[in-house]
């Protein structure tokens, strides 16, 4: 186009115009994620994994070990409203069960 007002900011009129941000097309992205601890089944947080992050059983093994031998690991990345919810359903559920598993989230 040989002149777009909405992105100039000076249109020659004295005015300028600006369209609004399309924020609703790249949301903000939270990663989801397990801390390690002493107490927890292995066999419990691929469960997790499994249910909640849908991993088949050799990813689940995999994220498992990591925050194992690391102390955190990325289960997933997601919108905020989703990450809160898997955050909330995972630790509602390891208290249902007596672990103490913690899952968090983090702004990417
Ligand atoms: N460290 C635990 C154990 O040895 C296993 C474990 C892995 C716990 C990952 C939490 O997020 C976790 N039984």
């Amino acid at each position: 186009m040989a002149h777009e007002p909405e992105h100039e900011h000076d249109s020659g009129r004295g005015l300028a115009l600006e369209t609004a941000k399309p924020e609703a097309a790249r949301p903000p992205l939270f990663q989801v994620l397990l801390l390690n601890d002493d107490f927890t089944p292995m066999d419990f947080v691929v469960e997790v994994l499994r249910t909640f992050f849908n991993l088949d059983q050799e990813q689940a093994v995999q994220v498992m070990l990591h925050v194992h031998t690391r102390g955190r690991g990325v289960c997933g990345v997601f919108t905020r409203e989703v990450a809160e919810t898997k955050v909330t359903h995972v630790n509602e559920y390891s208290r249902s069960h007596q672990h103490p598993l913690l899952c968090t989230m983090e702004k990417l």
